[in-house]
């Protein structure tokens, strides 16, 4: 990982994003992101609000919401902005460039009006990265790579992993960094954020596999670590 202080990565960062990311890093010491996977618009709002103070990024399935309406977009912006957070809907895009431009924009949640970041495959090659970027950009909004993933068999490693790299060094202005179990470009500019994270290793029986925060961070130099179950099963059932 980057030697930098995030103080001093967001001085150097040219992505507003990525300037805006390390600052709230840096003012409220915190390199978690929560990954508040509810199905229930309420549950998801009532657990931005408590643990607001002390993460830097809230992660979203908006997809998963049995209740979604344009209301708890609004709801979700108040708390973010309440709490100084950044709101990363997860939504792995993986399509066509064209396509991907339509389910970023348009369709029930209107993802690239409210996300400041999002994330996508890069199986398709760059023409989704191309998509993402016609809408977003404009939007002053940013885009994470999947370069690697915490699951089980997954096919995100090695040669596939490199091109990864590749393709977001390739498209600086709009891909700001990784999904990974690793920093995989040593460039302060770019953000590596790792899920797959609780307090000890271990895993699901849907073959999420699990590595230590001390492991994520220090041994493996990402910068941020996504928790969902880690923390939110302890008061909720996510099952
Ligand atoms: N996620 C992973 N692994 C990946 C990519 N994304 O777990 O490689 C996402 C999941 C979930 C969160 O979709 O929202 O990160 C992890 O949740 P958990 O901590 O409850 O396992």
């Amino acid at each position: 990982g980057s030697k930098l202080s995030f103080e001093a990565r967001a001085q150097i960062a040219t992505n507003s994003v990525t300037k805006k990311l390390f600052e709230v890093m840096h003012n409220k010491k915190s390199n978690l992101a929560v990954s508040v996977d509810f199905t229930s618009c309420d549950k998801v709002l009532s657990l931005v609000d408590k643990v607001g103070p002390y993460v830097c990024i809230v992660k979203t399935h908006v997809d998963i919401l049995e209740d979604f309406t344009p209301e708890f977009v609004k709801s979700l912006q108040m708390l973010a902005a309440k709490h100084n957070i950044l709101v990363f809907e997860d939504r792995k895009f993986a399509d066509i460039g064209n396509t991907v431009k339509n389910q970023y924009s348009k369709g029930l949640y209107h993802i690239a009006e409210w996300a400041d970041l999002v994330n996508a495959h890069v199986v398709p090659g760059d023409g989704v990265i191309n998509g993402l970027k016609e809408v977003g950009a404009p939007l002053g909004r940013a885009c994470l790579l999947i370069g690697e993933m915490s699951s089980k068999g997954t096919l995100a490693t090695g040669d596939y992993t490199k091109a990864a790299a590749d393709m977001a060094k390739a498209h600086k202005d709009f891909v700001i960094g990784f999904i990974s179990l690793s920093c995989l470009v040593n460039d302060p500019q770019f953000v590596h954020m790792t899920p797959g994270v609780q307090l000890s290793a271990g895993g699901d029986k849907l073959g999420q596999q699990y590595l230590t925060p001390e492991e994520v961070i220090i041994n493996r130099g990402s910068d941020v670590i996504i928790v969902g179950r880690g923390f939110v099963l302890k008061s909720e059932d996510l099952n």
